[in-house]
């Protein structure tokens, strides 16, 4: 299972109070504030890792609670500072605090970013002593860490991806040009959750294919629209054994339309899929009618290793481009 959305406690420490002592020695008594201060609470960080299927491991984890600081102590000594807590989330994950509406952007491994701040801890009783007052019983208690729900996005970071109808051959092609080991099935929706294939240092994204009505929630597709969100290419998969690849072509625009303008507005390319079972003037003629909508028309069959390698060389040029 593949889990791209999920809501998370996160807290960070309290503070360790402050504390009242009192030097002693021997057969003397009070002989001036001795209490040290609370220690710090930890904050909370997220850093990013480089493994989409991270999320899965939090579907049970409802919350993450940084630890507090220690309360000060006698002699004058600090209470420990908590250690911070780091949470691990999938490069590409957007966190957004629920409570102050803050988000952030998990765009890089490592790099931990503060969401919560632990609380500071209190003071000690030594902290209050003055010329006026030389037994001072004041102390503060350490503040309270931060604390929100949060709301988990993965939108995987990929610089291609591939849509399109199901069955239009979407995971046989990641398979051809990458090194990713996809489903394949000659029945509609074998692709239930994102493929992700590296192609010559870029990422390319297979995703469940997309049907007519799917932004009112038909299907599979729709809702793994977010992870080519980020995708600076739009590869448009249509089969060549589509009566009409005009309407093929519009089903999916309107589809990537209602979910997200920006996501219409990414470039695109069309490949016309399985080449191998349509005869020449039909293939030319499929070219030539999806020419209308974009000028990058390439075409592909997985059962010809020479086409594949022609496909591949062409999209590396257009990546470079983009
Ligand atoms: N003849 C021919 N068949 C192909 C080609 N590419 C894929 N197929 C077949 O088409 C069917 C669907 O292929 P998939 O790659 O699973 O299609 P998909 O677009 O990923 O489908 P979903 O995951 O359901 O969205 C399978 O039976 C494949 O064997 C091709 O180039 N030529
Ligand atoms: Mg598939």
């Amino acid at each position: 299972m593949f889990v791209d959305e999920l809501k998370l406690y996160l807290k960070a420490g309290d503070g360790g109070d402050g504390v009242v002592r009192w030097l002693q020695e021997k057969g003397k008594d009070k002989m001036g504030p001795a209490g040290g201060n609370g220690g710090n609470g930890g904050s909370v960080y997220a850093r990013g890792v480089r493994d989409p299927g991270l999320l899965f491991r939090y579907r049970h984890k409802k919350e993450f609670v940084a630890a507090s600081g220690q309360d000060g102590m006698k002699k004058n000594m600090y209470g420990k500072n908590a250690p911070d807590l780091i949470v691990d989330f999938p490069v590409g994950t957007v966190i957004t605090n629920l409570t102050d509406g803050s988000t952030y952007e998990i765009l890089k491994e490592d790099q931990p970013i503060l969401l919560l701040k632990g609380g500071r801890g209190g003071l000690g009783n030594k902290e209050f002593k003055s010329s006026v007052n030389r037994s001072p019983r004041e102390f503060t208690e350490g503040k309270p860490g931060e604390d929100a729900d949060f709301y988990i996005e993965l939108r995987l970071i990929v610089d291609a991806g591939l849509v399109g109808l199901p069955n239009a051959g979407k995971s046989s092609l990641l398979n051809s040009i990458t090194n990713s080991s996809a489903k394949v099935g000659g029945y509609e929706f074998t692709t239930l959750e994102p493929n992700l294939g590296s192609f010559y240092g870029y990422t390319i994204a297979d995703i469940p294919g997309l049907i007519e009505g799917a932004s009112q929630g038909k299907g599979l597709g729709y809702k793994f629209l977010r992870h080519i969100k980020r995708t600076k290419l739009i590869v448009h998969c249509i089969s060549l054994e589509n009566n009409s690849l005009t309407d093929t072509y519009n089903i999916i625009r309107k589809e990537l339309e209602s979910y997200d303008d920006e996501l219409a507005k990414k470039e695109e390319i069309i490949i016309l899929t399985k080449s191998d079972l349509v005869d020449k003037t039909t293939l030319d003629r499929g070219i030539k009618e999806m020419k209308k909508f974009n000028g990058n028309i390439l075409t592909a069959t997985v059962y010809d290793d020479k086409a594949v390698k022609k496909l591949a060389d062409a999209l590396v040029k257009i990546l470079k481009k983009t």
